[in-house]
């Protein structure tokens, strides 16, 4: 039977890479976003390219009604979801601490944070009485080492880190494997929707060396996936080669 992977944020980036990689292995997927047709259209993609079963749901993570209607509820031919991704987030600004804005602040903890504590509630009652499952967070390097400006973008991936430790342990008794995944800087739309829609210094974060592309993730996400059921990948921590940590990039 056709494994089932549920992925937030799956209208660019990662977390389209992930559901394509997975698609193309014959998994059949429930891909989230906000973006109405765009996710159709990717839904359809899939199907066409894949022959796989794909259902699309869209709404706003941060969104606890939302998340609750459209996940906890999902039909009972999707219920057996066995990897959840947690990927749907964003940054938004680059500013200084005291210049930041308080609105981009609440956003990114209302997705990064909330958006992935409401999907995993929704989706671990199906992993605990199939006890089985496994959850896929996406972090990031800023969740390891804080960068000057990146303030409470890099506190939220720290709350995923924590999160993700914390959702190991207490969901060891139902055989539910944690992975967080923490990338480098990547060239997907993060940069754009960060600098709000200003191109060129979108453009400029991946100049001068070549950043990890979305499917260097989505293939680890999938080398994560397919381990024998034994075996759990904790945490990983991943880079363009020419990046050290999250504030150390060497550019020519
Ligand atoms: P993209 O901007 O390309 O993708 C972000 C995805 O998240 C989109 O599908 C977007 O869909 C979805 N999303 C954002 N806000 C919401 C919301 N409120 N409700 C539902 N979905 C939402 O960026 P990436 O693919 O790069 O980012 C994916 C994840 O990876 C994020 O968590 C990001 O923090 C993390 N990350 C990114 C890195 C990078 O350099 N690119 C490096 C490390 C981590 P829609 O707009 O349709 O809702
Ligand atoms: C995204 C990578 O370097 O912009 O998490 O924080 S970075």
């Amino acid at each position: 039977m056709a494994k089932i992977i549920l992925v937030t944020g799956a209208t660019s980036g990662f977390g389209q890479a992930i559901a394509r990689t997975f698609a193309a292995a014959g998994w059949k997927c429930i891909i989230t976003g906000r973006r109405k047709e765009q996710l159709q259209q990717f839904a359809e993609e899939l199907r066409q390219a894949h022959k796989t079963e794909v259902l699309s749901l869209s709404f706003d993570v941060r969104d606890r009604n939302a998340v609750e209607q459209n996940l906890a509820t999902l039909p009972a031919e999707w219920q057996a979801v066995d990897v959840l991704v947690n990927n749907a987030g964003l940054a938004l600004g680059r500013d200084p601490f005291d210049e930041a804005s308080l609105d981009d602040w609440d956003t990114m903890i209302d997705t990064n944070v909330k958006g992935l504590l409401y999907a995993s509630k929704a989706i671990i009652p199906f992993m605990k009485k199939n006890k089985r499952g496994h959850i896929i967070n996406i972090g990031s390097t800023a969740g390891k080492e804080v960068y000057p400006n990146g303030n409470v973008y890099c506190a939220t991936k720290h709350a995923v880190d924590a999160i993700s430790k914390s959702q190991r342990i207490d969901l060891l008794p139902h055989q539910i494997k944690v992975t967080a995944i923490h990338p480098g800087a990547a060239d997907t739309e993060f940069s754009s929707v960060r600098f709000k829609g200003n191109e060129d210094k979108a453009k400029a974060v991946y100049e001068g060396y070549e950043p990890l592309h979305a499917e260097d993730v989505a293939n680890i996400a999938f080398y994560c996936a397919t381990l024998p059921a034994h075996v759990c990948i904790n945490d990983l921590v991943v880079t363009c080669t020419a990046q050290a940590n999250s504030f150390i990039l060497h550019k020519s």
